[in-house]
């Protein structure tokens, strides 16, 4: 085989406050994500995996660039993007939102965080989001300031991160709810610090505001975790597949419902009622779905990583779906992914077969989440 390409970095493919360190740790390989570096390697993938299942880790997740909505039309504007209903969001509350277009079309899956009725943030996911937002408020003359701040979001994550952010906040953040942020001292400045993730282990996500205080927050969970077995880490190809977390971009896009990618908890009728692509979401939920993600499971040893959707046929060769991400999980000793299925096929326990780079094999569609390993 080949040795991958390498990426070419230049002010394009933007740094974060914590490359240096993220460079000294050691990290093998970059994704670009938001126009930023997004570290994906570390010692490797399934190294990496397991000391996360286990430890704590340091994410620089940078990438999930902010979106600032402020003044006094900004909730109107956070709810015109979304069907989720954000009427009763409370101030120290974060909301997976999807975010759709005028045809009801995934372009973005962010977490909303509510830090007044006048000031959200928007922490995105892969697409240009900023310019979608300061276009709407613009052609429809909302009084909102639309930006992107100084925040640099930091990962800790994993079974310790607990233990590790109590050392350096103290043991108040042990009581933090899942989903809801407050507002904690480090080195002498207030952050805001939320339970979230992109991982299934627990943690916590620090919204660094300023890029010169990144360095030094980072040097600290690192001093203070060197107990815990600290290490740089990044989210995790293998754990975010198990844990059933989409990627958009590579398991759904713009043409994909939130309803299709398995998000109707958060399509509610009064978000619908009023939001851009609303009326979409309402029509499909009346007239049912034409595909659905699924829990894929798929036959023999080690996959190879999907690059570009892999086909998935019926037992009689119709075309039915696509798997769009896929991984060998050694805590289940099966292969796991994650594909859309066509509603005559999309049945738990539903044989197919899938056509990977280096050849088919048999498929077998299955709940997303993952059932539990038994
Ligand atoms: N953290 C922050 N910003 C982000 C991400 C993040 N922006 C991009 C990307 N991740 C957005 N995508 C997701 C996808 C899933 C979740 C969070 C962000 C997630 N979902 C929970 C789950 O599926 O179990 C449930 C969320 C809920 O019920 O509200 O955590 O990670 N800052």
């Amino acid at each position: 085989m080949s040795e991958a390409p390498l990426l070419s970095v230049s002010r394009r493919t933007r740094s974060t406050p914590f490359t240096r360190r993220v460079t000294e740790a050691g990290v093998k390989a970059y994704t670009v994500y938001n126009h930023m570096l997004l570290p994906t390697v570390f010692e490797s993938v399934e190294a990496d995996y397991h000391h996360l299942k286990k430890h704590v880790q340091v994410w620089d997740v940078s990438c999930e660039r902010q979106v600032e909505v402020s003044g006094p039309d900004a909730a109107m504007l956070i709810q015109w993007v979304t069907p989720r209903n954000m009427a009763k969001m409370q101030d120290d509350q974060c909301y997976y939102i999807p975010m759709i277009d005028e045809k009801g079309g995934m372009i973005n899956d962010p977490i909303a965080i509510k830090i007044s009725d006048n000031r959200f943030w928007v922490s995105l996911a892969d697409s240009d989001m900023l310019y979608w937002l300061k276009g709407l408020a613009i052609g429809k003359g909302l009084n909102v300031d639309v930006f992107e701040p100084d925040v640099s979001p930091l990962g800790v994550q994993g079974p310790k991160s607990d233990d590790l952010m109590a050392e350096i906040v103290g043991d108040d953040i042990r009581s933090l709810g899942f989903f809801r942020h407050r507002n904690y001292e480090i080195n002498g400045k207030s952050y805001l610090i939320a339970r979230s993730g992109w991982s299934k282990q627990g943690g916590f996500e620090i919204y660094v505001d300023g890029t010169d205080n990144g360095e030094p927050i980072w040097d600290l969970l690192f001093e203070k975790g060197e107990k815990y077995d600290v290490r740089a880490g990044c989210p995790n190809g293998i754990e975010r597949i198990e844990g059933g977390l989409l990627s958009h971009g590579n398991d759904m896009n713009n043409l994909n419902t939130p309803l299709e990618c398995g998000l109707g908890k958060y399509c509610h009728r009064a978000g619908m009622e009023i939001c851009i692509g609303g009326d979409v979401l309402l029509a499909e939920k009346k007239n049912g779905s034409k595909k659905m993600i699924r829990g894929i499971t798929i036959d023999g040893d080690r996959v190879p990583s999907c690059t570009s959707p892999w086909l998935l046929t019926s037992k009689d060769g119709k075309l039915v779906g696509q798997v769009t991400s896929a991984t060998w999980s050694p805590d289940y000793n099966a292969n796991l992914a994650i594909g859309m299925v066509d509603n005559d096929h999309w049945d738990h326990g539903t044989e197919l077969t899938v056509r990977t780079q280096n050849g088919s094999r048999g498929a077998t569609v299955g709940p997303l989440p993952f059932d539990p390993i038994s």
